[in-house]
């Protein structure tokens, strides 16, 4: 079985054109399963871990969370992926700067927010992971956030260095590269993790028909 480096190289490996709307290739079905024991265990190394015991539970070796790296959100506050643990969650990674697409990956996360059953909606996050540890600091995710409407109470913006975002991207399934002039070709994939921070469902291309991850999201949310 692969290793979650070979993904890294694998993810690296794709060349997409960047930013056209195009929608990513199948994203490799074994990245779902794989956080690397030794990569979560790095992650625990960080100093400033300690609230994160408050995970009574062990996590699923499944969970995107295991890999428990640190990042910063849009004001500028650390989080580590175990605290996304016990909500469900629809994810993404994208670059503030992107012309096209990212934005489009947003709406489409807006969209499927405003379409969610009202008593789901205050259950459900959205994150945005960021690819861009250069031009994606704090700030720049605040001034996104507000660019595109995104409710604090529910969205969550966040980067991390170049290493972590390869990281989390292998294991999500999103494939990316950076081109010459700093800007990303990528996947286009919104995922939707359960409360343990397992792959439940994946969205692909841009505008498709959100029933089936609304379909998901409410089962999630109704099986609490
Ligand atoms: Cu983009």
């Amino acid at each position: 079985m692969n290793t979650l480096g070979q993904f890294a190289a694998a993810a690296l490996a794709v060349v997409c054109v960047a930013c056209s709307p195009r929608t990513s290739e199948t994203a490799p079905k074994e990245a779902t399963a794989h956080v690397h024991q030794t990569a979560a265990q790095e992650g625990q190394d960080h100093a400033c871990c300690s609230t994160h015991e408050a995970a009574d539970t062990a996590m699923s070796e499944a969970s995107v969370y295991q890999l428990g790296t640190i990042w910063t959100d849009m004001n500028g506050k650390n989080i580590n992926l175990t605290d996304l643990r016990g909500k469900v969650r629809v994810v993404a990674m994208i670059f503030t700067n992107c012309a096209y697409v990212c934005p489009r990956i947003t709406t489409d996360m807006r969209d499927i927010e405003s379409k969610i059953d009202v008593s789901t909606r205050n259950n459900v996050g959205f994150v945005l992971f960021s690819i861009d540890p250069e031009r994606d600091t704090p700030q720049a995710l605040a001034s996104y956030a507000k660019k595109m409407e995104l409710d604090p109470s529910r969205w969550l913006l966040l980067r991390n260095d170049e290493s972590s975002v390869r990281e989390l991207a292998a294991v999500l399934g999103v494939k990316y590269k950076k081109e010459t002039n700093g800007d990303y070709s990528h996947s286009i994939l919104i995922t939707v993790l359960n409360r343990e921070g397992e792959i439940v469902h994946r969205q692909e291309g841009l505008g498709q028909d959100p029933g089936q991850t609304l379909a998901t999201l409410n089962a999630l949310v109704a099986a609490q």
